[in-house]
């Protein structure tokens, strides 16, 4: 038993929802805050039985009380949960601040994030629409958008209430029953959003929660044969590993993977507006962000006046504790932390044009990191083509608009993309031929519209998160023929 308290919530940590009820695992891991190293909680290390019953309580909801209401009645439940999300937004920041070492303004606007993703699908519920298609005489053909029926959704420990709000608001929204197996190093906040939803009256078996790890919990539920769609947040070997899965039940699968993402900057652009827009999404939430912007291209005539003034904000930023809310809080876990040093280590002399500096008196078992501004290695070097999750940006100058692209186009990867210019044609030009999921002009991110659809090409994965098109995605389409003549 592990009792959790932050402001008005409370609750056993070490417990998983089932069918509607808090029960025991049968054994425990230690959940650590980064910021200390210390362990917080003690949560469940659900089994593959577990999972099992999670499915079962989840087949039950959608055969039952949850798959009965109307779609106007989940959109009711949906905005109810979204107002107790609101209410509880500090006390969710703070747990979430402790839970993954993110800087408490930053978990603030995660929170308020998903207060918005039960707002917008609370309301899109009622709004998914079929079509009437015109066929021969003497028949009337129509489309029904169907929940698929149980969904799976397996989060990652970054950004854990944003997306739980995308995925399991919009599956929740369309119909179907989820079990979420959020991740072994972040779970608090999966546990207190459900606690909020049994709280706003969602059916018993709507949503349940099993946390765990991913090669056991994880793998049991993409393999279940009793789920019908599966959603993965997380790393490019376990999304081929969930899609492989997936792939013998043939059932659907989104992907959200890792980026490379890299911003355009040409010598026309409104420096003092990029400045901002830069460097946040290099070092926001330590650089652990999949649409981190984590390749700045420059145009050469202007590389040195961008990487000074880049190299000048990353002197001043602030590294500390979580809850103290510096600009950067520590990396989650240990292992992290390890991986982006390995990348650091592994740069040529001279490459490291910027670190921020760590202040002494930093806790001492925390997993704190200097961020690191790179410059002068090669588009085709490994910092410049593999996903660090840290708070390390490469520069990169090019001369034009092809060699531009050429490097923006040239990983593995196709998430985000930035392009900072005034030039109206080129704006449009780039936007088509930039190789991302979504591309974003004289701004990076547009603040994170819960509205905007969001997803990669290539090894950042497929399908689609947020905004209305989700819905498409937790929905499968039946076609109605209709005889009457
Ligand atoms: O990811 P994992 P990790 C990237 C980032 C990071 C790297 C490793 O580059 O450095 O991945 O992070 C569950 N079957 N991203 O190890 O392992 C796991 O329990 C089923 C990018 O944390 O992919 C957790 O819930 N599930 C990313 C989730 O998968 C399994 C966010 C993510 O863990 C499983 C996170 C298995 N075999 C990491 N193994 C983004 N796109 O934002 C693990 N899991």
């Amino acid at each position: 038993m592990t009792e959790i308290r932050e402001g008005a919530l409370a609750f056993d940590a070490s417990r998983m929802l089932i069918g509607g009820a808090w029960s025991a695992a049968s054994a425990t891991l230690g959940l650590e805050d980064p910021s200390t190293g210390q362990e917080i909680a003690r949560i469940a290390r659900g089994t593959p039985a577990d999972i099992d019953a999670a499915v079962r309580a989840a087949r039950t909801a959608f055969a039952g009380d949850w798959g009965a209401l109307s779609a106007a009645g989940r959109g009711r439940l949906l905005s109810r949960l979204g107002q107790l999300v609101a209410a509880r937004a500090e006390d969710l920041a703070r747990l979430e601040s402790r839970d993954v070492g993110k800087p408490l303004a930053q978990a603030r606007a995660d929170a308020l994030a998903l207060a918005r993703y039960m707002e917008f699908y609370g309301g899109a519920a009622d709004k998914l629409l079929g079509e009437t298609i015109p066929f021969q005489p003497g028949y009337t053909v129509f489309t029904l958008r169907e929940p698929h029926g149980v969904t799976g959704h397996i989060v990652p420990w970054n950004y854990p209430m944003q997306i739980i709000g995308r995925s399991v608001g919009a599956a929740l929204a369309a119909g179907n029953a989820c079990v979420l197996k959020p991740a072994e190093e972040a779970c608090l906040t999966a546990l207190a959003f459900a606690q909020l939803a049994c709280e706003a009256g969602f059916p018993p078996g709507a949503l349940n929660v099993v946390p765990g790890l991913g090669k056991e919990a994880g793998a049991a539920l993409a393999a279940h044969g009793g789920v019908d769609h599966i959603s993965f947040t997380g790393s490019v070997g376990v999304g081929a590993r969930i899609q492989a899965a997936a792939a013998a039940n043939i059932v659907p699968v989104t992907l959200e993977l890792g980026g490379k993402s890299p911003q355009l900057v040409f010598a026309d652009a409104d420096l003092d507006a990029a400045l901002p827009f830069l460097v946040r999404p290099g070092i926001q939430n330590a650089g652990q962000t999949c649409s981190a912007a984590s390749r700045i291209l420059i145009e050469r005539r202007i590389f040195d006046d961008v990487a000074g003034r880049m190299a000048e904000a990353y002197r001043g930023l602030r590294i500390g504790p979580a809850l103290s809310d510096p600009d950067v809080g520590p990396l989650v876990s240990a292992r992290q932390k390890r991986i982006v040093e390995g990348f650091l280590a592994g740069l040529p002399e001279g490459a490291v044009l910027a670190r921020a500096p760590l202040p002494a008196d930093l806790p001492p078992g925390g997993h704190y990191i200097a961020p690191a501004l790179v410059a002068g290695v090669d588009p085709a070097d490994r910092i410049a083509q593999d996903e660090v999750f840290g708070p390390v940006q490469v520069l990169l100058p090019f001369e034009d608009e092809t060699e531009a692209l050429s490097i923006a186009n040239g990983t593995e990867y196709g998430l985000v993309a930035g392009i900072w210019t005034r030039d109206g044609a080129r704006q449009f030009r780039l936007a088509r031929k930039l190789r991302a999921g979504q591309v974003f002009v004289n701004n990076y991110g547009a603040g994170g519209g819960v509205e905007l659809p969001f997803g990669g090409v290539g090894k950042s994965g497929h399908g689609r998160e947020k905004g209305f098109e989700a819905l498409y995605g937790f929905t499968t389409l039946k076609t109605v023929a209709v005889n009457h003549g």
